[in-house]
């Protein structure tokens, strides 16, 4: 692989690498007590890590006033969030001291609302400062936000909501994208209205002149209440292991898990990873293009990198509008040195052929980055090529909601890239492949991807359900951390993700449980029976392919009823690429569905199943076969 341009100069080197994780392995008690010096502790932890206790368990701190206030007397005046709208001329720049005073005001809005420490906020934002403003805020006074992603429909907010307990929510009158507007207070509107929920204040903040409807004693208008607050505001001394925040992700069962992480742990992670990972310098223009719904918007636009002092970059538009060049544009007029995005975006971008950014200044550009799903060989180049210019760092960064930030990247200079390859564990991580009874697998095999001992990023557990944490991560491999993909792992001991064991679907980055979308068709009487399925896809890199069985055989309409149940209960993001309407599916003698069968079927193939004798409706293959063809054809 090309070294990066000369004009990096990476912090560590192979030999450091190798040293770092020595270390780490030798003493890891006082591996983790240097890498929590990072942080601003009011008291430092005496306890580094115990099964019992977790992490740093004695040690007191604020997350805000680590991404803000110890900044103040060094950085004040740096710029930590530029802010660019779609419309080029639609800039707002912040320094660490104007987010300081916009949190400390938002802080106290919060507080006069009546919210306390422990109690949950929801944030239900498009791309607009007032997101990242709101989570420093809960930070500051020890509430948990609980950012709603914007694709989310009502139904899964008021799921979300209702879970959470959340006593405020923060939404936008609209979100703006090009000339449409995508009606957020009208989704929370109907969300806070389908069941009785623990909210009892909403605040909206005006990112258009659209008025919206308020409804009297419960919403307000967010900004005549900042304006009107106290610019600075007394930080809540918190513990390492009070939560900072919860943040819902999908897994093999219906029901999002609300996943929750704790201060200390999970702030010193987001930042080790953000500096080792990104090479952290400063100067450095980040910009991590994930939405804050998603947990890489949580560790790499906001945590991580003002932990670390870093200047931020938050776009408010899509890639390709209005124009295909608008992101390489973006990253021209801000000087961007680090970007961070998914396969999914590059894909879509690259279709847009290389005069596209060729036609751009991207030299600024040192380290890239990507995570959320498999990068395919020929994405990685062209990223590596095109964009990098061969002479970028590129970073595959393998990591869940679940661990907090990175676990298995390359590090710039330190850690070799080998295209569409994780790499190998950051210093402090122990991966280890399993076979399907749990036994290690040493050397260059595949197996199941679970990770040994502890690291600080990881999740403190599930939200008022602690017995699925443990049975969703720790029991189905005793003794070891399940992650729920699969891994190769190579001669020089790198880790290729091979994708998710489970299932859950990983749509354009977007984690859905099959059981989610098969929970959305089951509220729709007229489905006796469905299974959602995984395949790939050219651009999202999975599609869902969904089976429905109507109840009654000569019902009409069941694609477009089945799209309505998924959208009202999911989400847009969720709509399946293919309905097939069929009479039964297939299944065992004790009436377990054959995923395994459909997944092949859904992919167009017409042979080489096994052995059907143990179906019990084994008939149904063919005609299966056939509405599939069908569908494609
Ligand atoms: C950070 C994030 C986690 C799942 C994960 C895996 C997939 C993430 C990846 C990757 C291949 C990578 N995933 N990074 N697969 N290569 N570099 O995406 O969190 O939304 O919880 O999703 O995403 O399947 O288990 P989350």
């Amino acid at each position: 692989m090309s070294a990066p341009d000369p004009h990096v100069s990476p912090r560590l080197t192979p030999a450091d690498h190798r040293a770092l994780s020595d270390e780490a392995k030798r003493d890891p008690q006082a591996y983790w007590r240097k890498v929590a010096q990072r942080l601003d502790w009011i008291e430092w932890p005496n306890k580094i890590h115990d099964a019992t206790n977790g992490w740093f368990a004695d040690g007191t701190l604020n997350a805000s006033v680590n991404c803000l206030d110890r900044h103040l007397a060094t950085r004040g005046d740096q710029t930590a969030l530029i802010w660019q709208g779609e419309e080029a001329d639609n800039i707002i720049r912040m320094t660490y001291r104007d987010l300081h005073e916009r949190v400390c005001r938002m802080a106290n809005v919060l507080r006069e609302e009546g919210v306390k420490r422990g109690d949950r906020v929801a944030i239900h934002l498009p791309g607009v400062t007032e997101g990242i403003v709101a989570m420093l805020a809960c930070a500051r006074i020890g509430a948990m936000h609980v950012v709603l992603f914007g694709g989310f429909s009502a139904e899964a907010i008021a799921d979300r909501l209702a879970d959470s307990g959340a006593v405020v929510a923060i939404t936008a009158n609209v979100g703006r994208r090009g000339a449409k507007r995508i009606p957020f207070k009208a989704t929370m509107d109907t969300a806070l209205g389908l069941r009785p929920l623990s909210v009892r204040r909403l605040l909206v903040v005006s990112v258009t002149d659209d008025s919206v409807p308020m409804q009297t004693g419960r919403d307000a208008a967010l900004e005549p209440l900042l304006e009107a607050a106290m610019p600075s505001c007394d930080a809540e001394t918190m513990s390492a292991n009070d939560p900072l925040f919860l943040l819902y992700t999908s897994g093999s069962t219906g029901k999002p898990k609300g996943i929750v992480h704790g201060t200390g742990g999970y702030l010193t992670w987001a930042s080790y990873t953000q500096e080792m990972v990104f090479d952290h310098q400063p100067g450095d223009i980040f910009w991590c293009t994930a939405d804050i719904g998603w947990i890489t918007g949580h560790s790499y636009v906001v945590y991580g990198p003002l932990a670390n002092g870093g200047t931020i970059l938050l776009f408010e538009g899509m890639p390709s509008s209005p124009h295909p060049g608008r992101w390489w544009d973006v990253i021209e007029n801000h000087k961007v040195t680090t970007f961070y995005t998914s396969p999914t975006a590059i894909r879509a971008l690259m279709r847009e052929g290389d005069d596209v950014p060729d036609a751009r200044n991207l030299s600024t550009l040192r380290v890239l980055g990507t995570v959320g799903e498999p990068i395919s060989h020929d994405a990685w180049t062209w990223f590596h090529d095109v964009i990098g210019k061969g002479r970028c760092a590129l970073v595959d960064t393998w990591w869940q909601t679940e661990t907090g930030g990175i676990m298995i990247s390359p590090i710039p200079g330190a850690v070799k890239e080998k295209p569409a390859a994780a790499t190998l564990p950051l210093p402090g991580i122990q991966p280890v492949l399993v076979d399907e009874k749990g036994a290690p697998i040493d050397g260059a095999a595949e197996g199941v991807l679970c990770i040994d001992g502890a690291w600080p990023g990881r999740a403190l557990t599930i939200w008022q359900d602690d017995g699925l944490f443990q049975t969703t991560y720790l029991k189905p491999y005793p003794g070891h951390y399940f992650t729920g993909d699969g891994a190769r792992r190579d001669e020089e001991g790198y880790f290729w993700i091979t994708g998710r064991v489970d299932d859950v679907i990983n749509v354009s980055g977007h984690r859905i449980g099959s059981a989610e979308i098969e929970d959305a068709l089951a509220t729709d009487h007229a489905i006796a029976e469905s299974a959602a399925i995984g395949v790939p896809h050219d651009l999202k890199g999975q599609g869902i392919v969904v089976y429905v069985v109507p109840r009654d055989p000569s019902a009409a309409e069941m694609e477009s009823r089945a799209v309505k149940a998924i959208t009202a209960k999911v989400g847009r993001y969720a709509v399946p690429e293919r309905v097939l309407v069929v009479p039964d599916l297939p299944k065992t003698r004790s009436g377990k569905n054959v995923r395994r069968l459909m997944r092949k079927i859904a992919c167009g193939e017409t042979e080489g199943f096994g052995d059907l004798s143990t179906l019990a409706n084994p008939d149904i293959v063919p005609t299966l076969i056939e509405i599939a063809q069908r569908a494609t054809s």
